[in-house]
């Protein structure tokens, strides 16, 4: 497939508040078309639900399957209420997310945000919050996730529907990417850390009194976030009754990004070919140029 462009070109400003703020919002950047193109491998992804208690949910992502995210203190209540499935790496099984993570805009515009020569895949995920959903995604950062080393790392978020904040817009904490800190990765549906992580524990930027500024973008199709790796992040459930949040996140690196495993984080076995502290190789295919 030939490789699609932006319908515009990144701003030297948004290059700017990418860097600044960890997060950047690049409105109408995507084809109206390919977005709806992935509407059907979207469904064709949920259509293998497996249901997952969040003890699976490591070994559903892993597999390129989709999991049931489930906070249990949700679940208890008895409440009527939708279902927040996620699942990570469906380019490995599903050719509509391979092209699209390689030859959509997405490559390009990150390596114009990274200012990167060259741009590699790490994962992409598919995010559904049907409506009615009360899951939460809890405050977390990428990177303690990723078996990575390099300061070039960053997530996209692709919405294939208008997103609000009460949807599932995902919250950003400004500034956080230039924290050092080595966080654990939390359970994703809230602030729990992966047991046998190292490292601090994200905090709950919602109980927390302190300066730290959170912003999200209520987004249409066509619309696409970047935030850093580093940068902490949510969103809420989706309150919507009737609107669906079905989101792609795809994750990519830049120069000199390296090979480095976190203990506890769930690995990928088509990592199996990178080796510690080396440049990472064709496991993680080549996006750009
Ligand atoms: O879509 C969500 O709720 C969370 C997305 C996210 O955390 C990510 O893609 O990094």
């Amino acid at each position: 497939m030939e490789r699609i462009s932006p319908t515009r070109a990144v701003t030297q400003d948004e290059v700017e508040t990418f860097w600044r703020d960890g997060v950047v919002c690049l409105r109408s950047i995507l084809p109206l078309d390919l977005v709806a193109s992935m509407e059907a491998p979207i469904e064709d992804a949920l259509s293998g639900t497996a249901m997952a208690n969040l003890s699976e949910m490591a070994d559903a992502l892993e597999s390129g399957g989709i999991a049931r995210l489930v906070d249990d203190s949700v679940a208890s209540s008895g409440a009527p209420r939708g279902q927040f499935r996620a699942g990570t790496d469906h380019w490995l099984v599903q050719e509509e997310f391979r092209e699209f993570a390689l030859r959509s805009p997405l490559p390009g515009i990150v390596a114009s945000l990274l200012q990167s020569d060259e741009v590699r895949l790490y994962e992409d995920s598919v995010l559904v919050k049907e409506p009615g959903t009360q899951e939460k995604t809890g405050f977390h950062q990428d990177m303690a996730y990723f078996h990575l080393d390099g300061d070039l790392v960053c997530t996209t978020w692709v919405p294939l529907d208008v997103v609000t904040a009460e949807m599932g817009a995902v919250r950003f904490v400004v500034g956080s990417h230039l924290d050092a800190t080595k966080y654990r990765p939390t359970m994703f549906v809230s602030e729990l850390a992966i047991p046998g992580t190292e490292g601090a524990e994200v905090p709950d930027y919602d109980k927390q009194v302190g300066e730290a500024r959170i912003i999200s973008f209520d987004t249409a199709p066509g619309d696409l976030t970047v935030h850093h790796a580093r940068t902490i992040h949510a969103a809420s459930g989706n309150l919507s009754r009737t609107q669906r949040r079905r989101a792609i996140s795809v994750r990519y690196t830049g120069d000199n990004t390296r090979f480095r495993v976190v203990a506890g984080s769930p690995m990928k076995e088509h990592h199996s070919s990178l080796v510690e502290g080396e440049l990472l190789n064709d496991a993680c295919p080549l996006a750009w140029p």
